[in-house]
């Protein structure tokens, strides 16, 4: 029996699809991955369906399946609509939007996966080799042909993830759409698509998170599915993916540990795991936390291990709205002082990150300046990632949000926001600022922001800013271009250094 599994995300880290994969794999079965990364929002053409479902019916599979969260959705219609009429074989939907919305898939798929689908996938698979019925599989909701739906009970969680293999990293069974046509991922492709700057992996280590944030699809999921929510990985069985990862790609830089908080756990987990770390992977790494969990002692192990990165959310510095609108539970002190502990440490910890939700409609005017303000505090240096908040489905936020008439229900248009985009206000444009100016400025601007003096000192302050960044961007672009340039010259020439010096002048 073969198995296609599609991937839309615009990366190629894809945990959903290699674990699925991997575990079918495991059991015997012919698998392949096809992964189609696209921009946001950026939408396939005609001629590039019509590829991707020519080599899908070139590939003849049994069964077809296709991940995607809530941000994927206009595309992957737009996927399933070219497959379909190329392709007859059933197609299953899997991933956290047709775990939190299976209705709304099911308009188009033939199954959906609810919630993790190593178990769920193993059992269906398996019944449709062996001709078996495969209408009453836990975790999988099926359409009968009049349209009907069979909602099975939902699968439990996997309790021993140590228990599962690692993701799929067979290359050579994986395909790529880039470049206009589909072909095998090589180490410049696989650049290409790493989410970040250096040549580093994402592995994770749990599932699940003990928080219930209401804007965050763990809200929505823990009540999903049932069995234990949080869950890690044995440090031995973690290590030995990194150690296979290592062996794999010898110009690996460091590792990002995805998960949705990596400061959880015991004690003798983190000894375990840094001892085992040092031992056996010794590169730098990079964490999600949330402020609560992070303390001096994990620290202080943690960073003679290897941990240069971690991204810590504030969301919000008001207090309302982090404990009402958010129920983050986490206090401006225990802010403070988790990034104390990290500054503490600024020398191994080079990239501090804090990530805020703006764009709130549940939020004042005065409630975003509060955390301009807090942020203004903060000692440097540190980067900030703003997000603007989206009200993703099935979460508590935007159950509030279809309450209060801020979204219509079922609204599709919400999953085609960009997060990462948001709007250029001057409160925005002012939180932007802040890693790069002293917190008096910061605060000066911020209580002179209602007069017209304020506001015209603040945007010369900010195209100063801006340009200014702009400035020393177009100059190490061209330091870089020199030095690409000196090393070509020498590879060419190497006795050649006249020209070199021509073109330092030139520059
Ligand atoms: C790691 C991660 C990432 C990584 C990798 C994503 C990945 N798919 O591997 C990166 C950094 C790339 C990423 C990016 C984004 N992410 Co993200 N991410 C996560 C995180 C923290 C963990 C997801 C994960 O890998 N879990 C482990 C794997 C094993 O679980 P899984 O993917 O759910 O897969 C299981 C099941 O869903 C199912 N399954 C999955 N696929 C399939 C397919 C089939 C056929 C079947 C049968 C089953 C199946 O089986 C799998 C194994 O059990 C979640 C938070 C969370 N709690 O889920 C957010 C989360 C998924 N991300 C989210 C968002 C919004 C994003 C971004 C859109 C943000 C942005 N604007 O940049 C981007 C989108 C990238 C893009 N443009 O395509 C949201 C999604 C909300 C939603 N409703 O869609 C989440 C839920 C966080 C949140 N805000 O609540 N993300
Ligand atoms: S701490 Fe982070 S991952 Fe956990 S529920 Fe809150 S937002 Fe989601």
């Amino acid at each position: 029996m073969k198995i296609v599994l599609i991937s839309v995300e615009n990366t190629l880290v894809c945990f959903g699809v290699r674990m699925i994969s991997a575990v079918l794999r495991q059991a015997g079965f012919n698998v392949k991955i096809l992964f189609v990364p696209k921009e946001f929002n950026h939408l396939e053409t005609e001629e590039e369906l019509e590829k991707i479902s020519d080599w899908i019916l070139e590939e003849t599979p049994d069964l077809l399946g296709v991940s995607l969260m809530s941000s994927h959705w206009r595309r992957v219609i737009g996927m399933h609509t070219a497959i379909r009429s190329a392709c007859r074989c059933p197609i299953i939907w899997g991933g956290i939007h047709p775990t939190i919305s299976p209705d709304e898939c099911l308009e188009y798929a033939d199954m959906v996966c609810i919630g993790e689908g190593e178990k769920p996938m193993l059992e269906l698979v398996k019944a449709i080799s062996e001709d078996k019925d495969f209408q009453s599989i836990p975790g999988i909701w099926v359409k009968r042909t009049d349209g009907s739906i069979i909602m099975n009970s939902p699968a439990p969680r996997e309790d021993n993830l140590s228990s599962l293999p690692f993701p799929d990293h067979e290359d050579s069974a994986h395909r790529i759409f880039h470049g206009g046509r589909i072909q095998t991922i090589d180490d410049g492709i696989w650049r290409c698509y790493i989410p970040g700057f250096m040549d580093t992996h994402y592995v994770m280590s749990s599932r699940g998170c003990p928080h219930n944030c209401t804007y965050c699809c763990n809200s929505a999921l823990r009540t999903i599915t049932h069995g234990p929510y949080l869950r890690r990985r044995s440090p031995e069985h973690f290590i030995g993916e990194m150690t296979e990862i290592k062996a794999k790609y010898p110009n690996l830089k460091g590792f990002v540990f995805m998960d949705d908080s990596f400061f959880y756990g015991d004690r003798t987990w983190f000894e375990s795991f840094c001892s085992l770390y040092l031992n056996n992977i010794d590169l730098p790494f990079f964490c999600w936390a949330n402020p609560i969990a992070v303390t001096k002692e994990k620290i202080d192990m943690l960073v003679p291990a290897g941990l240069v990165g971690v991204h810590v959310g504030l969301e919000s510095g008001s207090a309302r709205v982090s404990n009402d609108i958010y129920q983050r539970k986490v206090t401006q002190d225990q802010f403070y002082k988790c990034m104390n502990i990290l500054h503490e440490n600024r020398r191994q910890i080079v990239d501090i990150r804090v990530d805020v939700i703006t764009d709130n409609p549940y939020e004042t005017e005065e409630e975003v300046a509060d955390t301009v303000s807090v942020l203004s505090y903060l000692k440097k240096p540190f980067f900030v990632g703003i997000v603007s908040l989206i009200f993703y489905p099935k979460t508590m936020l935007e159950q509030c949000a279809i309450r209060d008439g801020l979204v219509g229900e079922g609204n599709d248009k919400l999953y085609n926001e960009e997060f990462f985009r948001y709007r250029p206000t001057l409160l925005n444009r002012l939180m932007r600022s802040v890693p790069k100016t002293p917190g008096p400025i910061i605060r000066f601007l911020l209580a002179r922001r209602h007069s017209k003096w304020g506001r015209i000192l603040f945007s010369l302050f900010y195209w100063g800013y801006f340009i200014g960044i702009r400035r020393s961007i177009l100059r190490a672009r061209r330091f870089f271009t020199l030095m690409y340039l000196r090393h070509m010259e020498h590879r060419m020439n190497p006795r050649n250094v006249v020209t070199t010096r021509v073109s330092l002048i030139d520059f």
